[in-house]
């Protein structure tokens, strides 16, 4: 196995700074050296250049930065595009979550039915309309399955990305109203905080498992680290309490590494700036190692 990291360091689908540093801090939580013994030939591409843009803050449109996430996730989407084709396992690097948008542009289309699972806090399905806040690094998981602006929904040419029945949140407490319609209506999994208590991990990735391989050929992890609880993982813009542990996170992976399902992920939401002592970033590199199939024994 081939594996290609790719830094997206983007802060422009939210209002925090510090998260452009995220793909910094992975790296310098060791992310080479751990990984390393878990693959033939690991490829650091690097960081899709950025820049310092200017923040464009459209209160009419309550998209904020638009254009340019648009046009960084199209850059994003191509360098993914091309480690697929190239037979490399993508690894992107955030940022906020708004790189999901080009990762899944660039990872779908080389499957028939792909898989996604979104391991939040949040559900990332707002539109527009819905939005509260106007960041898009709310909404990269509705215009994935084709709603939002045609901007977004059209990165890579072709909509949607992903079917709404193969999607499964994982983490979920905090949830808007119009997300929370959309669920119901387009019949989203979703393991919110509750099952996860109720089931525990380990039945909830068995079930996730289940459900993935029978109408999958290939599944995306996006992981937003805001998905552990933040006494864990501190260095998320959007902290919220009551979240997975270290230890039931460390399980997911593990489980997702036995199925042999997942063809690509992302770990998006590490913020430096509001971490202690790059904890975040360290937990990061540590679930990498146990998704890719570290063993203590
Ligand atoms: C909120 C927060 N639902 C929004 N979303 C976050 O702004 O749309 N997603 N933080 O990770
Ligand atoms: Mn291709
Ligand atoms: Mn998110
Ligand atoms: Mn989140």
């Amino acid at each position: 196995k081939k594996l290609s990291i790719i830094g997206m360091p983007m802060d422009l689908g939210q209002m925090r700074r510090g998260v452009d540093m995220g793909p910094s801090a992975i790296r310098y939580a060791g992310i080479n050296e751990r990984l390393k013994p878990l693959f033939s030939e690991i490829h650091d591409m690097g960081d899709i250049p950025i820049g310092r843009p200017e923040v464009v803050v459209d209160k009419e449109s309550n998209l904020r930065n638009l254009d340019l996430v648009a046009e960084k996730n199209t850059l994003l989407s191509e360098k993914v595009d091309e480690a697929v084709n190239e037979g490399w396992f993508p690894l992107v690097l955030g940022g906020d979550h708004s790189i999901a948008i080009g990762t899944l542009a660039g990872v779908a289309k080389h499957y028939q039915s792909l898989g996604v699972i979104w391991y939040d806090a949040h559900g990332d399905l707002n539109t527009a309309e819905t939005s509260p806040s106007g960041n898009i690094h709310g909404m990269p998981l509705a215009v994935s399955i084709g709603l939002g602006h045609p901007l977004l929904t059209n990165i890579g040419g072709y909509a949607p990305k992903v079917k709404p029945e193969n999607v499964v949140i994982i983490g979920a407490r905090s949830l808007d109203e119009g997300e929370r319609i959309l669920i119901k209506e387009r019949g989203i999994k979703v393991y919110t905080m509750h099952e996860i208590d109720r089931l525990g991990m380990a039945k909830v990735m068995e079930e996730t498992i289940a459900y993935l391989k029978e109408r999958t050929d290939g599944v995306h992890l996006s992981l937003d680290l805001d998905g552990l609880d933040p006494s864990e993982c501190p260095g998320v813009g959007t902290p919220v309490m009551g979240g997975i542990s270290y230890r039931e996170s460390h399980l997911a992976m593990e489980m997702l590494e036995e199925s042999k399902l997942i063809t690509s992920a992302e770990f998006v939401e590490v913020n430096p700036i509001l971490d202690e002592k790059n904890k975040t970033a360290s937990i990061a590199v540590g679930l990498m190692g146990s998704l890719f199939g570290e063993k203590l024994l």
